[in-house]
């Protein structure tokens, strides 16, 4: 769908999430004029983009502008879609966290579920949806229990948490008003991915604090809910390009992102154990488990059932072989690497901040 508008503007929802950041420089490398929707906070919230406003480019030369909305405010959505005209929008705006969800179950359907409906209803309100392009963030989460291993575009949902069910609104709302009102809205089913800007409370980002503060001797313990769940876990730069690649298609569809490859909590705690030079014992089972320090015997890992969730999603991996076919994306950094680049950005961060 040719949208006959030379000019490049984005819109990000949940600019100042993990992904948020990326992509806002992903799309100002790019030439695009971007702005962002934060909401207010009684602290800062713009930690993620803070270097954006130093750089010249972004900030004084006005190629960045921050917008006070909210997910659960349609007027302040219509105003803001009205006053920027964007030509891309990213909805990246959730309360994100699985288990946060079983305890915020409304909230969470208010902003991932009825939020993605303000903000579609905003466009149309605007009278753009015919030259707009949305970006919906969905989710593997919608495959749950899973029906098949690896999990395609074609695999059925099965939601295990109130933040799925939310997001599964979220997708098949977009693709409604694709198919109600010719918008050119797509979903990016995108797996787990990670980053050094990785929020605190997600499984990964936790290990590697975690094991970087043991290391130094800022903590004692890591503590853990289920070690055996395993994920498809990606780097979020490489997963901010698969977005914007979905826009620059002649045709809206829906597309899995993934890297293919599957692996437990369990092996990403030895995997960030490793960098620091020690490999983890696992004694006892269940709630009894622990991982100890294999020369020294030091207590490193313990399970903790208060992070175990009313319904957990045992397996992901995903097949990004449509993306791959349709516009070339393939992810640049696997398991591995990722661990590697978040357990350096920790001990960096611990070594010059010990209380972060
Ligand atoms: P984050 O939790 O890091 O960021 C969420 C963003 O949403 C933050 O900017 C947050 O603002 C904002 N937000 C939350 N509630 C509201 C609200 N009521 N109104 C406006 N903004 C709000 O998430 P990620 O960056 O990791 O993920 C981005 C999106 O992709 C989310 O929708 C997530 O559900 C989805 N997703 C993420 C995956 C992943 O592995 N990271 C995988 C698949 C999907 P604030 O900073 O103020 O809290
Ligand atoms: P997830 O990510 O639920 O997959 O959702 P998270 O990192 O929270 O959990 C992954 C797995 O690790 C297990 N786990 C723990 N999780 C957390 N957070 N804390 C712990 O202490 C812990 N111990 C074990 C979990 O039970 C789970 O099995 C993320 C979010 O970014 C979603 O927004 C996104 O849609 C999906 O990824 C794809």
């Amino acid at each position: 769908m040719a949208t006959g508008d030379s000019r490049r503007v984005a819109l990000i929802t949940g600019i100042t999430g993990q992904d948020g950041s990326y992509l806002a420089e992903f799309l100002l490398d790019k030439g695009y004029d971007v702005h962002g929707i934060i909401r207010r906070a009684s602290t800062f919230n713009t930690a993620r983009i803070q270097h954006l406003y130093a750089d010249p480019k972004s900030h004084r030369q006005g190629k960045m502008k921050l917008h006070y909305g909210d997910m659960t405010d349609s007027s302040c959505l219509v105003k803001i879609i009205s006053a920027v005209q964007p030509t891309e929008i990213y909805n990246l705006a959730a309360q994100s966290h699985v288990k946060v969800s079983f305890e915020l179950s409304e909230y969470t359907a208010e902003v991932d579920a009825v939020g993605t409906l303000r903000l579609l209803d905003a466009i149309r309100t605007c009278g753009l949806e015919k030259s707009v392009r949305f970006y919906q963030a969905s989710t593997s989460e919608l495959y749950g229990r899973v029906a098949e291993v690896p999990q395609t575009e074609k695999t059925p949902f099965y939601p295990r948490s109130p933040y799925a069910c939310a997001k599964m609104y979220g997708f098949w709302i977009v693709i409604n008003y694709r198919e109600a009102y010719g918008m050119y809205a797509c979903n990016g089913i995108l797996f787990n991915h990670e980053s050094p800007r990785r929020g605190e409370n997600f499984v990964t980002r936790k290990i590697t604090r975690s094991a970087a503060k043991i290391e130094l001797g800022l903590q004692e313990v890591l503590e853990l809910g289920n070690l055996d769940s395993q994920r498809d876990w990606g780097h979020a730069k490489d997963y901010v390009e698969a977005m914007w690649l979905m826009l620059q298609q002649s045709v809206a569809d829906d597309f899995v992102i993934a890297t293919g490859e599957t692996h437990s909590v369990r092996e990403f705690v030895e995997a960030s154990f490793n960098y620091i030079g020690r490999t983890i014992k696992w004694e006892g089972e269940g709630v009894n488990e622990i991982g100890r320090d294999a020369a020294s015997g030091q207590l490193l890992v313990r399970v903790n059932p208060k992070y175990f969730r009313p319904t957990e999603v045992d397996l992901l991996l995903g097949d990004a072989s449509k993306a791959k076919e349709k516009f070339g994306w393939q992810p640049t950094v696997k398991f591995e690497e990722l661990v590697k680049d978040m357990m350096k950005a920790d001990l960096e961060l611990m070594r010059k901040n010990p209380n972060a």
